[in-house]
């Protein structure tokens, strides 16, 4: 791809990196300026689709408050300082802090975009291999995590998570997930619209189940509301009509299952007529809905960050599952399928235990899951004094001061910590209380391919994007960056560039363990042969060319002439289309009995909470969900102009009847109240939310303080996260419970 040089209209491809859908976009670029933005119609998976955030590339590329030299703080006073005495400064700091607390004592957060470039998923893991920290925190416990575990569980591997073949599919029941505003999660699918109007149109159905009447919900042949947090009881009253009325069937996976009789038994207190109340679905409509699922031979269940961020997370995502399983949906056609991206390396052997509670968290206890703790103890462990406590902390791609529960408590134990370093774009909520503040590229000036994404899309596909823009001189890459940090909390000392050595050894052990593995293409191979044939490229080009060449289209080091390398894959910049996806379940489970789990113990045990939940349920409670919007991600792109224009999105959601009771008009400011703490808001009445329900999103609240971020503080909102509380979590993961918080309301004077 050219590189823009003069002042001819350049036009690049590349796939958007803001969110899951990995749009195909084509930039036309001026000179040193991007001049506009649209849909790539030959992109194989989004064909010209694009949402207003992937325009808004154009604005987040030129945005006067991005950081683009590392700078340091002294008191209130930021200073910009040269890439030698910021590294030099973290390695003295890190080290003498590791050296005197151990190295638990150094703390991270991983937040969302560190997913969403190349850079993270390549290069986080050997910073994080070389600190060796119990410290580990992400969004993922914010977020999916009840999904992975259960995926870790059932099939034994958390990265194979099963995802809904929706263009073929004939029958679509969606719960706690709201595509048309997210554009879809832990389901790779551009335009959500124009695939969902796809299945009507060949006849399927969409059924939603959400305590929202969202843009999603009023596109779909049924909704219905739901009172947050009563999913799993929804889902074993599926589970219980599917055995009572003998709808199960599972097909060719029956000799692969474990645990059917087991979920069976689980589910006999929880019959459509005991649990309907309580989740305010009538009794005949789940059994008539566990009739339709079982009756249609290519139906999905879905379920998403509704079903994730409660108190149940885990066993609604393994409920999920097991309908998908009990109705014979799971590894076919139509129902939800393990993707094969081309970056997948062969498994070296197959069973394996899962990962999960090899440690706890020091001052709750809380099991370890899948290599991180929960981000609901991140202020804990700042805070409490003792062996083991944070010391020094790194946010990494994160802004856990708006975007994790009680993020006033993280907010004042960041202040407090001894030493911060925090690698982003924006002086903002978090990043705001760093000593030492790394910039980052914008997305323009780095390539991209998505790692992690081309794993859960509905189709499988391999996009390699060059970069639009030369990185400037006096920038770094993110890898780099990461590769530095690495380098200073390394327990060996690294002789000459620090960036080179460690990217080389990485990349040498890496090869050393393919070529021991006898299912690899490279099996026996020399470690020198596969280093020489690499020698072209350096930090994340190289790997990923080593991963697409030794994965399932690779050219496997010239073993298979015609397969996937880097090269070609730039060879073809709209992306290569790998096909659909494909049955696969023989292939991919690794749990120890060799089968799917559909009643492991640990999920089992479980059920006594949900029983106990029934017994103390208290019905009046006002409870505050979430709610997203096209225009918005997370919390970090409100600083961008043609993403904030217009009237004040930040409202708080009530329905008539219970603004009626409150004496709330449209308009009015309410007091929003919970445990941890109040919000002023101004609210929007509407028919459009279940009685009993409020929402409010998330990712507003940009009036503190200290920021540098002109725009956003302009249009600051309120931070729904003031009002979520970390003490509240889905017991078995560890996850936020961001979703069904009980909340008090009253006017305003
Ligand atoms: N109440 C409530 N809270 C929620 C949610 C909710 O629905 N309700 N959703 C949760 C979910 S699903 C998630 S994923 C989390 C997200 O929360 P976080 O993981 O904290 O992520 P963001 O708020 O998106 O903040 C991203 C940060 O990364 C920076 N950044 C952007 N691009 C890059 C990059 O390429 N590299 C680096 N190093 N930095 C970058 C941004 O400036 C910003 O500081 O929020 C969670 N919080
Ligand atoms: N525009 C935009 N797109 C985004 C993001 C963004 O912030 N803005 N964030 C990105 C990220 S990090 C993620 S993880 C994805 C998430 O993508 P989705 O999973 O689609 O998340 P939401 O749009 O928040 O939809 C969650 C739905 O769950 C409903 N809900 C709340 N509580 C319950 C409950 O107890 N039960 C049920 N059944 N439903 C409930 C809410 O009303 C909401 O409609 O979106 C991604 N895409
Ligand atoms: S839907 Fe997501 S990937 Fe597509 S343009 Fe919008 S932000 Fe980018
Ligand atoms: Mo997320």
């Amino acid at each position: 791809m050219p590189i823009a040089k003069n002042n001819s209209v350049n036009i690049h491809y590349r796939t958007c990196p803001l969110c899951e859908a990995t749009c195909g976009l084509e930039i036309h670029t001026q000179g040193e300026e991007v001049v506009h933005i649209k849909g790539d119609k030959l992109d194989p998976l989004s064909r010209g689709y694009l949402c207003p955030k992937g325009y808004s590339l154009k604005e987040l590329h030129s945005d006067p408050d991005r950081i683009s030299k590392p700078m340091m703080r002294h008191g209130q006073e930021w200073k910009e300082v040269s890439w030698e005495k910021a590294f030099t400064e973290i390695s003295n700091r890190l080290r003498s802090i590791i050296k005197k607390h151990g190295r638990d004592s150094v703390g991270v957060y991983l937040g969302n975009p560190s997913v969403h470039n190349l850079s993270g998923p390549l290069y986080t893991p050997i910073f994080l291999r070389s600190l060796g920290s119990k410290n580990i925190f992400s969004a993922s416990t914010l977020d999916q995590i009840p999904k992975q575990l259960s995926s870790e569980i059932m099939f034994g591997n958390e990265a194979n998570l099963p995802i809904p073949d929706i263009d073929h599919t004939d029958y679509l029941l969606m719960i706690g997930a709201n595509p048309l505003a997210s554009n879809g999660s832990l389901m790779t699918a551009p335009n959500m619209r124009g695939r969902l109007k796809a299945l009507q149109k060949r006849g399927g159905k969409l059924i939603v189940i959400d305590p929202v009447r969202t843009i999603t919900a009023k596109q779909a042949d049924e909704h219905h509301f739901i009172r947050p947090g009563t999913d799993a009881l929804f889902l074993f009253g599926m589970i219980f009509t599917l055995f009572d009325e003998d709808l199960v069937n599972t097909g060719k996976l029956t000799d692969l299952i474990n645990g059917a009789d087991d979920l069976k038994m689980a589910s006999q207190d929880f019959t459509p007529e005991a649990v309907s109340s309580f989740c305010g679905i009538p009794s005949e409509t789940i059994r008539q809905l566990a009739r339709d699922l079982a009756a249609s031979s290519k139906a999905i269940v879905y379920g998403r960050m509704g079903t994730c961020t409660q108190a149940f997370g885990t066993m609604n995502s393994w409920l999920i599952d097991a309908i998908n399983v009990l109705t014979g949906n799971l590894d076919r056609e139509g129902g939800v399928m393990f993707p094969k991206p081309a970056t997948r390396r062969a498994l070296s052997g197959k069973a394996r235990k899962i990962r999960y509670d090899r440690y706890k968290s020091r001052i709750r206890n809380l099991p370890e899951v899948l290599n991180e703790l929960p981000a609901s103890c991140l202020a804990e462990e700042l805070e409490t004094p003792g062996s083991g406590q944070i010391k020094a902390f790194i946010s990494i791609a994160g802004n856990p001061a708006l975007s994790a529960p009680n993020s006033s408590r993280i907010q004042h134990a960041l202040e407090k910590t001894e030493f911060m370093v925090s690698i982003d774009c924006y002086l903002n909520e978090t990043t705001r209380h760093a000593h030492v503040l790394l910039p980052i590229p914008t997305p323009l000036e780095r390539s991209h391919y998505d790692l992690i994404f081309s794993g859960f899309a509905i189709r499988n596909i391999a996009h390699f994007s060059s970069k639009v823009f030369d990185l400037p001189a006096e920038k770094k890459d993110e890898w780099e960056i990461l590769l530095h940090l690495a380098a200073a909390v390394s327990e060996q000392t690294i002789d000459g560039d620090p960036v080179k050595a460690l990217d080389d050894m990485s990349l040498q052990q890496l090869i050393k363990h393919e070529i021991r593995n006898p299912n690899s293409p490279i099996f026996e191979e020399g470690c020198s042969k596969i280093m020489g044939m690499l020698i072209d490229r350096r930090g994340p080009e190289r790997l990923l060319d080593f991963y697409l060449r030794v994965g399932p289209y690779g050219e496997h080091f010239g073993k298979n002439p015609d397969g996937l390398s880097l090269s070609k894959l730039q060879a073809h910049p709209h992306g290569i289309d790998l096909g659909a996806l494909q049955p696969r379940i023989q292939e991919i489970l690794q749990t120890l009995s060799g089968k799917i789990e559909l009643a492991a113990p640990l999920l089992i045990e479980d059920v006594k909470r949900l029983r106990k939940m029934m017994k103390e349920s208290k019905p009046d409670t006002l409870l505050l969900v979430g709610r997203r919007d096209l225009r918005s991600n997370n919390s970090w792109m409100h600083n961008l102009p043609v993403l904030v224009k217009g009237e004040n999105r930040c409202t708080l959601w009530v329905h008539s009847v219970d603004a009626g009771q409150l004496k709330l008009l449209k308009g009015d400011k309410a007091i929003v109240k919970s445990r941890t703490g109040k919000v002023e808001v101004i609210v929007h009445v509407t028919e459009d939310i279940m009685p009993g329900t409020v929402s409010l999103p998330h990712g507003w609240g940009h009036s503190l303080t200290g920021t540098r971020l002109q725009t956003a503080s302009k249009h600051a909102g309120v931070n729904v996260n003031l009002l979520t509380d970390e003490q509240v979590i889905d017991k078995l993961s560890g996850n936020a419970v961001l979703n069904g918080v009980p909340v008090m309301i009253e006017k305003k004077d």
